[in-house]
Parts: structure tokens; C-alpha cells; sequence
């Protein structure tokens, strides 16, 4: 630039050149960008059963489509005796199941990773509980008929738009064994009122234990295929991966979590918590895709203590689960330890792979007792 030239203030609010592949630096203009349109739930939303709509959090890779329900079908199709093609009062006038499913995404715990994969920068909080209503998808593919030949089922959205080059719709697959689970639904109804636009409106599947990529929004097409789906979002992320060339392993069920709500009242810059020393019911969440949850420990200062669990709500949503610390004044770190049935239990150290899934370690909440 020579001495007469005057900066553009445009170009120097312009993002730096994002770095390759995980980074140690700061936070980017566009983990920003993301982080605002995609919100967490607060963390107090774990004292209810059913997050309220609206504390649930979101994640929308592209745009929310705006879907006219008039005009809007469901087709199934590929390789199947007999297509099918379905208008919302269809769908309504099916057979009607409701019951309360815990999303997470795979993402969650992304930021806590060191060096930190570049995208949707969830802290714990990325998850939610629905309660979804609408009509079981295996009954609709046995109408269908699915070929005797096929492999996969394959769900695709309205939105579109380009990852990491790739220009594509929003779809997934499930092997045909898995698409016909009893449990899976085509929803058209959370917590009682219809979709929101950014959870899919006017249907969207839910995949009961699964991390939240297998639960398409904004359903229009449904596809048996004789071979395995070779989609992005299918073949190419969502994959444990240790490092750019390992083709590395599908993300599919939601690993062991517990999550406390953190006590007392916060620094608003900060979000530490302060509270008075004494007995302090701490309680939280606590939740599995792979099998029921079994044991939940808090942790205080890196010792642990027992935690009484509640009934069970369902068998794909999360458990409420107690326990009474006796606070004594001075500086503490609280977080708390999942065991579902399987035998699993949450790390103590970063679960680290390549684009950051699946990172369940340990929460740890900060707290000044006075
Ligand atoms: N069509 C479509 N479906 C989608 C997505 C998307 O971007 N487009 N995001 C997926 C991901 S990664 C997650 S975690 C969940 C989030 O669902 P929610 O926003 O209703 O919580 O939706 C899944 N379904
Ligand atoms: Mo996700």
C-alpha cells in the first residue's frame, strides 16, 4: 500500500484465511457466525423432563427452508414394490406415537478438544429433549414394500447448500435393519404444537439414540438403494477419524453423558458461580444412546461421590439425578460421571479425533463457595 492509499475498514474486518485442519489459535470470524445461529441449551434447562421449545438447541448446516405445507409431499421410493406419495393431512391421519427423545450432537464438547477441529464450537450443552409425536416409519416401509435386494434406506431434506466443497442436499442413510426399528418416527409435532421451522417443519425422522446427524429435518424424499449411500454427510464427515487420511468409523449412537446444572448464581462475562457454604442439592441429567444409564457420580475437587437416579422417563431420553454436597467455603471445580449398562463411562481426559465428535469427557463446573 503506498503512503496515499486509505484502508478499506471493510477489508480489515475481513476474515483471515481459516486455518487447515485443527487449530491453537483463537477463535475465527466464522466459528462466531456459527456459534450464533446454532445455540446450545442453557444449562439450568437440564431441571425439566421436556425441554421447553425454544431452550432446545439447534443445528442447521444451511438455510432454514421456508416449506409451504399445501404443497409440501413425502415421496418413498428407489427400490420398493409399490412408491408411495403422502401430503401432511396423510401423515396426520396415521397411526399417532409420542414419547420423549434426548438429541445430542455428535459435535458436542467440540471446543474442550486441543488442537480444536474448525466448525460449530459447542462448549457441553449441545442437547435437548423433545417430546415427539408422529408415525413409525417401519409401517410405511412395509406398505412400500423395500426390495429384498436393498441395503440402505436413504433420507433427504429440503435444504441445500456447500461443505468443504461438496454442493449437496442434506442427507443421510440407515442400513434397512436399523430404518425398520419400531422406534423411529416421522415427527411432525414437538412438545405438543408442530414443528418449529429451525426442528423441521412440516416433518423431520427422529432416530431414538442416535447423535442428532441421523435425524433429518425438513423430510421430502425417502429412497430404498441396492448399494451403500455415498453421500457427504454419510460417507465423508460424521466419521471418528484419527487424522485427515484415515477413512477411520461411522458416528452413529450417542456415547454415555451426564450434565449438572450449575449451582448458585453466575458472573455474567464469566459464568462463575458463587453460592453459600452449607448442604447443596446438586442435580442434573444423565444419559446413553447405547444402553440404559446404570450409575451417575459427582465429582468434587476429583473425588467422587454416589448420586441417586430417578425413574426413567423413557428409553431414549434422559434421567434425573441427585445429590446433596456439603459446600465448604473456598475455591471448587463440580462435575459429575456417567456409567450406562454396557459398561461405558465417560472419559476423564479429551476424547480427540480429526473433526471433534463424540467428545464425552467430563464436564467441570468452576464454583466460589462463601
Ligand atoms: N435437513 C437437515 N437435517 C438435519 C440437519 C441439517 O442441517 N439439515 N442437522 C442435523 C444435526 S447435525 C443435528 S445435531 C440435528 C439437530 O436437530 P435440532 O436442530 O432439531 O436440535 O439435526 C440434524 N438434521
Ligand atoms: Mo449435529
Amino acid at each position: 500500500m503506498s503512503e496515499t492509499e486509505v484502508p478499506d475498514p471493510a477489508l480489515t474486518l475481513a476474515p483471515k484465511p481459516l486455518p487447515r485442519g485443527p487449530t491453537e489459535g483463537p477463535l475465527t470470524t466464522e466459528e462466531l457466525q456459527l456459534s450464533a445461529r446454532n445455540h446450545s441449551m442453557p444449562l439450568e434447562a437440564l431441571r425439566y423432563d421436556i425441554t421447553p421449545l425454544g431452550l432446545h438447541y439447534l443445528l442447521i448446516h444451511f438455510d432454514i427452508p421456508m416449506i409451504d405445507p399445501a404443497h409440501w409431499r413425502l415421496s418413498i421410493g428407489g427400490q420398493v414394490a409399490r412408491p408411495i406419495e403422502l401430503t401432511l393431512d396423510e401423515i396426520h391421519a396415521r397411526p399417532r406415537v409420542t414419547m420423549p427423545v434426548t438429541l445430542e450432537c455428535a459435535g458436542n464438547g467440540r471446543s474442550r478438544l486441543f488442537p480444536r477441529p474448525v466448525s460449530q464450537p459447542w462448549v457441553t450443552e449441545a442437547v435437548g429433549t423433545g417430546l415427539w409425536t408422529g408415525t413409525p416409519l417401519s409401517e410405511l416401509l412395509a406398505e412400500a414394500g423395500i426390495a429384498a435386494d436393498a441395503v440402505e434406506i436413504v433420507f433427504t431434506g429440503a435444504d441445500h447448500g456447500i461443505e468443504k466443497g461438496h454442493e449437496l442436499d442434506y442427507a443421510r442413510s440407515l442400513s434397512v435393519v436399523e430404518a425398520e426399528r419400531p422406534e423411529i418416527l416421522l415427527a411432525y409435532e414437538m412438545n405438543g404444537q408442530p414443528l418449529l421451522p429451525q426442528h423441521g417443519f412440516p416433518l423431520r425422522l427422529i432416530v431414538p439414540g442416535w447423535y442428532g446427524m441421523a435425524s433429518v429435518k425438513w423430510l421430502t424424499r425417502i429412497e430404498a438403494a441396492t448399494t451403500p449411500f455415498k453421500g457427504y454427510y454419510q460417507a465423508t464427515n460424521y466419521h471418528y477419524r484419527a487424522g485427515p487420511d484415515d477413512p477411520g468409523t461411522p458416528v452413529q449412537r450417542i456415547r454415555p453423558r451426564a450434565l449438572l446444572v450449575p449451582p448458585g448464581y453466575p458472573d455474567f462475562l464469566t459464568r462463575r458461580r458463587t453460592l453459600a457454604a452449607g448442604p447443596c442439592r446438586i442435580e442434573g441429567r444423565a444419559w446413553s444412546g447405547e444402553a440404559p444409564i446404570e450409575r451417575v457420580v459427582l465429582g468434587i475437587d476429583g473425588g467422587w461421590q454416589e448420586a441417586v437416579l430417578e425413574p426413567e422417563q423413557g428409553p431414549y431420553a434422559w434421567r434425573r439425578w441427585t445429590s446433596v454436597w456439603e459446600a465448604e467455603p473456598g475455591e471448587h471445580i463440580l462435575s459429575c460421571r456417567a456409567t450406562d449398562a454396557s459398561g461405558q463411562s465417560q472419559p476423564l481426559e479429551p476424547n480427540w479425533n480429526w473433526i471433534g465428535v463424540g467428545n464425552n469427557m467430563v464436564q467441570a463446573v468452576p464454583v466460589t463457595v462463601r
